[in-house]
């Protein structure tokens, strides 16, 4: 059948830090080929799914993806001939073969390759855009489509920019109307932010994730040069925009001491204090949002801190690693009211959807979310529009790699308005 798989291919290619990464091709008895690259995370949770580097110093520093590549092969000879619609049937076969928990036989990296580029394939056989096959593919409830609110990362610190700042990402969220007046908006505070640092004698150079990499003196500064960016061009925080944070805690947490150290404040403090700094930051600025407040081991200083940051979304990433069987736990605990959505932790498309579902039939908030090396694929810009999620975390306002999911998403505005 033409929607047949014929040949799957997989290739290295560079991710934004330089790092090689596959690219994945699938090939369809109708001719039609379908493609994908897959990303890479830094501050990576210790229960995602396992991302298969050859480990060879001798190439990239270990960090080559032949064997994933090669393990690509043995998934297109389990797959061979089946219909590129058959998405869950697919993912299925992929984990059987796999057989692990982890995904440690395969790599979730060559597994998501293939996953997503199989979408793609799928899509333009039928003609549709990838956000209207992935709704049809999961019958998806047929709601109107809504644009997410973008959560801009455009102060980078902890392991994204030198650990300049103990906190990972400082977020603009832009509450326009339309999308295309959100991406305005971050852009040009994160251009009047650019202006405010050089006046003060900071650097203006971009972290991983095209946010500035400005080493302020204090986490907490940062807020206020985004309140004055804020009115610097022409808006007001607390209305045209709120803020998010994701502290990444289980990055600067110490097991020895069971303690979260700022450096950066020169504070080491326990998880209930450090819970009472992030309440007071959301009582002085429009904080939010924030992400992994604290370690991803602990589930009832968790469900402590989602009860005291009350009005606060509570977004679990390192926590919940889009796993049906962690967001699961957090349903039941209350820990988190909101899940970060990384296809990539845990590496199939179905699997994905499958922890989307879960959060909004519970009622928590759903983030798609880039990682911090990237490349130019824009699957998460699509997915987010099928699910309707509420938001989407794509960095900053500079960088090729950020701006092609914000640059998706005003196509996809575009196209829903005047049905191109
Ligand atoms: C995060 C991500 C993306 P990384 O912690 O949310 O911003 O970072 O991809 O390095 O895990
Ligand atoms: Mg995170």
């Amino acid at each position: 059948m033409s929607s047949n798989i014929k040949a799957i291919h997989a290739h290295e290619i560079l991710d934004s830090r330089g790092n090689p990464t596959l690219s994945v091709h699938v090939l369809l008895g109708s001719g039609i080929v379908g493609s994908a690259s897959v990303p890479s995370g830094t501050s990576t949770g210790a229960y995602e799914a396992i991302e298969l580097r050859d480990g060879d110093k001798k190439r990239y520093g270990g960090k080559g993806v032949q064997k994933a590549i090669k393990r690509v092969r043995n998934i297109e000879k389990k797959i061979i001939g089946m219909s590129a619609f058959r998405q869950r049937e697919i993912d299925n076969a992929m984990l059987l073969l796999d057989g692990t928990r982890n995904k440690s036989k395969l790599g979730a990296n060559a597994i998501l390759g293939v996953s997503l580029a199989c979408a793609h394939a799928a899509a333009k056989q039928k003609k549709l855009p990838l956000y209207a096959y992935l709704r049809s593919a999961y019958s998806l409830q047929p709601t109107p489509y809504r644009l997410p609110y973008p959560m801009m990362n455009i102060m980078n610190g902890g392991a994204h920019a030198g650990w300049i700042l103990d906190i990972q990402e400082f977020m603009l969220i832009p509450r326009q109307k339309s999308f295309k007046e959100r991406v305005r908006c971050g852009a040009e505070i994160f251009h009047a932010l650019g202006s405010l640092l050089k006046e003060n004698g900071f650097t203006t150079l971009v972290g991983d994730e095209g946010g500035y990499a400005a080493s302020l003196s204090k986490n907490q500064d940062v807020f206020q040069y985004l309140v004055k960016a804020a009115r610097a061009a022409g808006y007001k925080a607390g209305e045209d925009v709120e803020f998010g944070i994701d502290a990444a805690a289980s990055e600067f947490y110490d097991k020895e001491t069971k303690t979260y150290r700022l450096n950066v404040e020169g504070k080491h403090l326990q998880a209930s204090k450090l819970v009472d700094w992030y309440a007071e930051l959301a009582k002085k600025y429009p904080l939010v949002s924030i992400e992994d407040p604290l370690e991803e081991n602990d589930w009832y200083g968790w469900t402590e801190a989602t009860k005291k940051l009350k009005g606060v979304q509570v977004v679990g990433d390192d926590l919940f690693v889009t796993d049906v069987e962690r967001l699961r736990k957090g349903i039941e605990m209350k820990a988190g009211n909101a899940i970060l959505i990384k296809p990539n932790q845990i590496g199939t498309l179905s699997e994905t959807m499958d922890a989307i579902l879960l959060a909004q039939a519970n009622g928590y908030h759903v983030i798609i979310s880039h990682r911090s090396g990237e490349t130019t694929d824009t699957t998460i810009a699509d997915l987010a529009i099928a699910v309707n999620a509420d938001y989407i975390k794509a960095g900053s306002l500079s960088r090729g790699e950020r701006v092609a999911k914000y640059n998706r998403l005003m196509e996809i505005e575009e196209e829903l308005k005047y049905r191109l």
